[in-house]
């Protein structure tokens, strides 16, 4: 019997959220089976989780969920061999991660769990991925949009504004170093909103290597010794609903496909995980392939 610690990372706006209440909806109402089940959860944990699954089931975005009461939440689950699983969410705020990369700084409370992990899920927005762009590039399109570029007009450089596999590399590579220096040797890449993708069909692997082949690069290289897999996930197997206040509004097909969720039978099988070895609605499978 082996106790696993998992920490889950991602930029803000990256799908920890939202796996966070598919997860929860998942293990605790056991609508299909998983390979883990839930063992037991932190006090005062249980009402956060409650609110954004029920958000979930009504195919609602979590974009502004509230806040939890405990900055991080965790929750332990188990496999059929008794193995147990702490999996940690350090970032409810959302801003650890980017603050890491952009500050170079990282809260020591999070810094110990990271340590600590035997096993990491990185979150990657499939389809909200900035990519590097040429200044040739920028300058004839916005030639052929009318919109010339002014010599003069600089926009001050923000490591915010860096392409997106740019961050993860870095990411990556400061877990790796002195203070950080984690333990964990087995990272599951999460290529959150799969089903915004997928029609490109490329497979989560060739996607890596095609939309961010620096950090598919790093990976295959085995710059830092990772031992890693590339899944993309469907927490929310399509569009949901925003906020009623929102500025975003939906299209009549967009509203189709939140309807369309709404009324599966099984809320659990919105949920989508692809990977080489094939197709779930099992969230907690790459969970248990972080046990080393
Ligand atoms: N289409 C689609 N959108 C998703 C999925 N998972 C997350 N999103 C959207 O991605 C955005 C960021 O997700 P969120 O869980 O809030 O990210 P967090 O900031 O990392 O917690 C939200 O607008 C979500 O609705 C998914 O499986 N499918
Ligand atoms: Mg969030």
């Amino acid at each position: 019997m082996n106790e696993i610690a998992i920490t889950v990372a991602g930029l803000p706006q990256s799908g920890k959220s939202t796996f966070l209440a598919a997860l929860w909806h998942l293990v605790t109402t056991q609508e299909i089976s998983t390979l883990l089940r839930l063992d037991s959860l932190r006090d005062g944990d249980a009402a956060h989780l409650n609110a954004i699954s029920d958000r979930w089931r009504e195919a609602r975005k979590q974009d502004r969920t509230p806040q939890a009461p405990n900055r991080l939440v965790s929750m332990k689950l188990r496999d059929d061999a008794s193995n147990t699983y702490q999996i940690t969410f350090p970032d409810i705020s959302g801003e650890i991660f980017s603050g890491m990369w952009e500050r170079r700084e990282c809260d020591p409370e999070v810094s110990n769990i990271l340590t600590e992990s035997n096993g990491v899920l990185l979150f990657i927005h499939a389809d909200t991925i900035q990519a590097p762009h040429w200044i040739v590039d920028v300058a004839a399109l916005s030639k052929k949009l009318g919109i010339p570029i002014s010599p003069g007009q600089e926009v001050p450089w923000q490591p915010k504004l860096s392409p997106t596999q740019v961050q993860q590399v870095d990411l990556l590579q400061l877990l790796r170093l002195s203070p950080l220096d984690i333990r964990a040797r087995r990272l599951a890449i999460m290529l959150s909103a799969w089903d915004k993708v997928e029609a490109e069909g490329l497979d989560p692997i060739t996607f890596l290597a095609t939309r961010l082949p620096l950090l598919s690069q790093y990976l295959t290289q085995g710059a830092d010794d990772w031992d890693w897999r590339v899944y993309g996930v469907s927490a929310q197997g399509g569009e949901y609903a925003p906020e009623p206040d929102s500025d975003e509004t939906l299209n009549s097909d967009q509203k189709e496909e939140v309807n369309n969720l709404r009324r599966l039978e099984l809320p659990s099988e919105r949920i989508r995980v692809v990977n080489a070895g094939g197709e779930s609605h099992d969230l907690t499978e790459p969970i248990a392939w972080l046990k080393s």
